[in-house]
């Protein structure tokens, strides 16, 4: 077997993982500023005005990620936000472990889609008037 080729072949397999992994992570982090952007548009009061896509989702109000830009909180406690939950995605956020929207005028059900969420430990959805179980 020839070496030199059996390293450099091992070379380009690397670059093609480290390519596909990356992609795959960029595609993971858009997916979660697409979410956060359909639901901020799904809502009555437009009060997140950092929400936007012209910076990455780390820095808008309210979000906390972890090194690797992936959201873990999402904290907008009497935010005076308007709407409902329907429009939130909740299955794009494999890395949430705390969501605080307490105290606003949230309505209509709590979303089965919340019970996906493997590594939430907080959930605060209090004084709001939304209806139906915690799954
Ligand atoms: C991003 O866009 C929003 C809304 O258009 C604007 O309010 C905000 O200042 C912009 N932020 C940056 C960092 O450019
Ligand atoms: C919700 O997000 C998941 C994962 O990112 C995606 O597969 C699904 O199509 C999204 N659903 C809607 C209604 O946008
Ligand atoms: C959510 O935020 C409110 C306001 O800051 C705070 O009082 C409450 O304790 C928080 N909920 C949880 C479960 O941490
Ligand atoms: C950065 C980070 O923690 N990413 C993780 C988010 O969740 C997915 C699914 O569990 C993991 O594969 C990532 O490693």
């Amino acid at each position: 077997m020839n070496t030199k080729a059996s390293s450099s072949t091992v070379r380009v397999a690397a670059v093609a993982w480290f390519v596909l992994v990356t992609t795959a992570i960029e595609a993971s982090l858009a997916r979660e500023a697409e979410a956060l952007l359909q639901w901020k548009s799904s809502l009555q009061t437009q009060t997140l005005s950092s929400w936007a896509p012209n910076q990455t989702q780390c820095l808008w109000v309210g979000i906390s990620c972890n090194n690797a830009g992936s959201v873990t909180q999402i904290n907008l406690p009497n935010a005076g936000l308007q709407g409902k939950l329907d429009n939130f995605n909740f299955s794009s956020f494999p890395n949430l472990t705390h969501i605080n929207l307490s105290s606003s005028n949230l309505r209509g059900d709590i979303p089965a889609l919340v019970g996906t969420l493997s590594k939430l430990t907080v959930l605060d959805l209090s004084m709001n008037q939304l209806s139906g179980a915690i799954p």
